[in-house]
């Protein structure tokens, strides 16, 4: 009977060569699985949307449906980014076009939706995603995605249907800074490796990608003044395996792809501590003379620049300048962190002189929060890592620098390092700020997270992943997911949608889609997952 349907359907095909598309899409509707599953609901999305007005007849990708897109280059990007996603599982030609009625559309227009909002909007007709930039674009991207079935995820062509709920979602987010940091330091991650966790953190509208990118165990970008960091201080890591570092094309490649995924690179040089690597690259910048062999153990807080020599401000110039000049981004983060063997006057005698280096290549500030122990430059953002257990004193810093107008971005250790185990079963990771299941690291908020706090002065929250027993691409995502989607989740969706039982389910049911994408992750028991 079906097959009679479809041979009929085949001959009208035929006959009506000039009405193909109207055809095709009913010849899809016809031969859909009875039973197909009813469309994912437009709030079962990650993060939470801010607002979401369900209602209407559901949209369906057909072997018909063309994407449609006006406007710059960049906005013709997400859109071929978007075919690039939907034509393998779909085996669907899915044209990019920039006419036509109907289909999937995405659209640049002057609406009320912020630097990185968007307004998706789906009936049997269409599906619109509308956007003041190409970043709104690629948001709206990313929810349809989810709305869609996790199969879409898949390399090879699946069955579908391939439904979107009617209705609107209408988003914007809460903080302009949503990050992920990544220590290729501590183990060395190639630039493949880099562009996989890239896309996962897009999946979540994450748009900041920090790279920690030197540290005692291994220095990873090329400095060509500089040649023996890489080529030297590159060239082993913890455990004592090669190492590896990124050329000058290595980076601006990775620099260029995360720019293709709507995220800013945020380079880190961490000084005057976790030095070693350059340390014993040259001997002139040891105080002593004499460079240290290369590290490759775990302990922290062991070496610093020499403050005192004016070699070193030479070096930090000279890697700032070849650094900035390879970044677009607006920030270069200097670390600042666990600088236990250098004094505080000279810790403070160094910010003095280094921040305005990074001033005069153009770029803004990033330190982690003992940067507010000195005196932070203007404009600059502390990164704050502190735990429930950090000293008074020291949180008393952190809120009072806020008040004079330094930005923090949260990352507080108990509750958003992605490198935290989650149980003392938990085969990688570290634990000296306890251990950080799924709800622990979702279920705080950053606007009151530290109480004095001005409510401008949160610009966001960022997720680092230390990567002392990480190797592999696996192992980042084992300790990323699911954690890294709730972190998103705090730094895009509006405090009012904060709710665990609720965000649980919807975390639960994106399982699917990491098992589509090929995705380690962790089963966390707090979560019900269901059968996947
Ligand atoms: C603290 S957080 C560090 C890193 C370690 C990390 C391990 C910070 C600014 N410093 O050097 O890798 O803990 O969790």
């Amino acid at each position: 009977m079906r097959d009679g349907l479809v041979r009929q359907h085949h001959r009208t095909l035929r006959l009506l060569g000039s009405l193909l598309l109207v055809a095709v899409g009913v010849c899809a509707t016809g031969a859909a699985p009875a039973r197909a599953a009813a469309p994912t609901p437009l709030d079962r999305v990650v993060p939470a949307p801010a607002s979401v007005t369900p209602g209407g007849a559901p949209y369906r990708i057909t072997r018909g449906t063309h994407i449609r897109v006006d406007g710059p280059r960049e906005a013709r990007q997400v859109a071929q980014y978007l075919a690039d996603i939907l034509r393998p599982s779909t085996g669907y030609r899915l044209p990019v076009t920039t006419r036509g009625e109907g289909g999937i559309r995405l659209a640049l227009t002057r609406g009320d939706f912020g630097a990185e909002g968007y307004r998706l909007s789906s009936s049997p007709r269409a599906v619109t995603i509308s956007a003041r930039t190409p970043a709104g674009l690629f948001h709206g991207v990313q929810t349809l995605r989810q709305l869609l079935p996790a199969a879409v995820e898949r390399d090879t062509v699946q069955p579908g249907p391939w439904t979107v709920a009617g209705g609107t979602v209408t988003d914007t987010p809460r903080y302009g800074w949503r990050g992920a940091m990544l220590d290729v330091s501590r183990h060395f991650f190639t630039v493949e490796q880099v562009k996989r966790y890239i896309d996962q953190l897009a999946l979540y509208k994450l748009n900041k990608l920090h790279l920690h990118l030197s540290d005692d165990q291994g220095w990873r970008i090329a400095i060509d003044s500089w040649p023996r960091l890489a080529t030297y201080g590159g060239s082993t890591e913890v455990g004592g395996g090669p190492g590896g570092h990124y050329t000058k094309a290595d980076y601006q490649e990775i620099v260029r792809y995360a720019a293709s995924r709507h995220l800013e690179v945020v380079p880190e040089i961490d000084m005057p501590g976790h030095t070693n690597a350059a340390l014993a690259s040259y001997a002139e910048l040891n105080c002593d003379g004499v460079a240290p062999p290369l590290y490759t153990g775990t302990a922290v807080g062991f070496s610093s620049l020499c403050v005192g020599k004016d070699v070193t401000y030479d070096f930090v110039d000279d890697v700032i300048r070849e650094l900035a000049a390879l970044t677009p981004g607006r920030y270069l983060h200097i670390g600042g962190d666990e600088a236990h063997s250098t004094s505080h006057e000279d810790y403070a005698a160094f910010m003095d002189r280094v921040q305005p280096i990074v001033a005069k290549y153009g770029k803004t500030v990033v330190g982690w929060h003992q940067l507010t122990g000195a005196a932070p430059a203007e404009g600059a953002l502390a990164q704050y890592w502190g735990l429930d257990r950090t000293s008074a004193q020291e949180k008393a810093r952190v809120v009072k620098a806020a008040q004079n107008g330094t930005g923090l971005v949260l990352s507080p250790a108990d509750r958003a390092y992605l490198d935290m185990k989650y149980t003392e079963d938990t085969p990688l990771g570290l634990s000296w700020a306890g251990y950080v299941e799924v709800r622990r690291s979702y279920d705080w908020d950053p606007g009151t997270y530290l109480p004095g706090v001005p409510e401008g002065a949160v610009k966001g929250v960022e997720a680092p992943l230390w990567s002392e027993t990480l190797e592999d691409s696996g192992h980042i995502e084992f300790m990323a997911f699911p954690r890294l989607p709730g972190v998103a989740e705090l730094g895009w969706s509006p405090a009012d949608t904060h709710d665990w039982e609720r965000y649980k389910v919807r975390l639960a049911a994106q399982a699917e889609r990491w098992n589509a994408l090929g995705i380690e992750w962790y089963r966390s028991p707090q979560v019900p997952w269901g059968a996947q």
